[in-house]
């Protein structure tokens, strides 16, 4: 057997690397030839934990190749990414390349999974614009109880930095077209997940998948407006969650300078966009959180205010803790807005993770990339937007004297 993989990102070449290390035959496919070159080296084009030890050896071993184009195989993978439009629908672009690359290749008996994060019917419209180039087999239908292919979905749920571990101890759901889709797909996953294997409907385990994250980012704005309720009424927001998190029921999570990611910010307007009168509070989440690193940054700019001609530090980039990933980060965010704030002001900006400045900083004269101790050091203000484990362990001496805004809580 032989599983091909559409798309090298941060999901697809996990993906592709577990069921490699099974034993099974992968093609990762990108369309991006440097993506292609490196996975053909066994390197990995991002840092993200045990992964590239695990794509050298399935290199090395000869399970994992890749290629530009699709090869003939019994399973297809789609892991490609949706992006949002200007007017915050899903883009299914990749999707629908990925799809028409897979068409030609088709026969019967193959499975098509999608794994990108969809909005509710994407998986259907997939066998849609298959079956539009393959009018010779027969496409899953609702109410058939047989087709030439299986076409489902089943959502990627890991956690970077966390993802080589998540990607075979989580829960998955498997949403076919039909009941029978659904078991032909999941045994792919049997093949390398360890956690159980739910199976469903395909437009259940789109609307499961979006719903997860618009959970988690309904509850990170609860915890952002927290905090700016609790600073303006002078509370330790940080000692107010650990006392409410002592009740049984209770748990919030952290504020912090926004939400990044290319999922969680991404993922609510997708349910929004399906049900735009009935998704109130989703949509607010959404605003609550995408406002915030205006307010962190109006904080430091009210803070510099005080001062003649301060030097501010700014630690951390990325758009969460301990990973590399600087993609749609409200760290960023934060720093350009007090950049054009404060146009003279020297800004010193450090991230272990991160080294060189971000194109999306690049235009700045007044940012300076720094090493931590330095900019520390040399700062009046000090701002954290992302807890790194080396920010935690060293700061707390080096920071007497200084303005202090830690936006995460590490230094508490
Ligand atoms: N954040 C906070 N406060 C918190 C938790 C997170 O401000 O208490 C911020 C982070 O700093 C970051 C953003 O939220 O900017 C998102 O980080 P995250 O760790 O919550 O999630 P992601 O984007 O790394 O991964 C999420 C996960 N979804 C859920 O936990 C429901 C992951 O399991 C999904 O697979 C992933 O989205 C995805 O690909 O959809």
């Amino acid at each position: 057997g032989r599983i091909a993989v559409l798309g090298m990102g941060y999901v697809g070449l996990p993906t592709a690397v577990a069921i490699a290390t099974r034993g099974i035959d992968v093609v990762g496919v990108d369309i991006n030839p440097a993506t292609v070159a490196a996975v053909s080296r066994g390197e990995v084009p991002f840092i993200e934990p045990d992964l590239a030890v695990a794509v050298s050896g399935a290199v090395a071993m000869g399970r994992l190749t890749a290629a530009s184009e699709p090869p003939d195989a019994d399973a297809f993978i789609i892991a490609v990414p949706t992006p949002f439009h200007e007017d915050r629908t899903a883009d299914l672009s990749c999707v629908r390349a990925a799809a028409e690359q897979i068409a030609p290749r088709l026969r019967p008996g193959n499975i098509v999974v999608l794994e990108s994060t969809s909005p509710p019917g994407t998986t259907e419209r997939v066998s849609g614009w298959i079956g539009a180039l393959r009018p010779d087999i027969r496409m899953p239908h609702d109410g058939d109880s047989s087709s030439d292919i299986f076409v489902a979905h089943c959502p990627e749920r890991v956690l970077p930095g966390r993802t080589m571990i998540e990607i075979v101890t989580n829960d998955r759901v498997v949403g076919g077209l039909t009941q029978q889709c659904a078991e032909k797909a999941a045994s792919i996953y049997r093949l390398f997940a360890q956690g159980e294997i739910l199976l469903t409907d395909a437009a259940s385990a789109e609307m499961a998948k979006l719903v997860e994250n618009a959970y988690r980012d309904v509850n990170i704005a609860f915890a952002n407006e927290l905090s700016m309720i609790t600073e303006a009424l002078h509370i330790d927001v940080w000692e107010v969650i650990r006392l409410a998190n002592r009740h049984p029921r209770v748990n919030i999570l952290s504020p912090g300078p926004g939400v990044g990611g290319h999922c969680i910010p991404v993922d609510p307007w997708f349910i929004v966009s399906a049900a735009p009168e009935l998704a109130r509070l989703i949509r607010t989440a959404r605003e609550v959180n995408d406002r915030r690193p205006h307010y962190v940054a109006e904080q430091v700019v009210a803070k510099a205010k005080r001062f003649r001609s301060p030097t501010i530090a700014c630690l951390g980039l990325t758009f969460k803790a301990n990973v590399d990933d600087v993609r749609e980060s409200p760290a960023i965010e934060v720093v350009s807005l007090i950049a054009d704030a404060l146009a003279d002001t020297e800004i010193l900006i450090s991230d272990p993770f991160v080294d060189a400045l971000p194109t999306q900083l690049s235009g700045y004269s007044n940012l300076h990339l720094e090493n931590a101790y330095q900019a520390v050091e040399r700062a009046d203000i000090v701002v954290l937007l992302v807890e790194h484990e080396p920010f935690r362990a060293i700061w707390h001496n080096r920071l007497g004297g200084k303005v202090v805004y830690d936006t995460r809580g590490a230094w508490r």
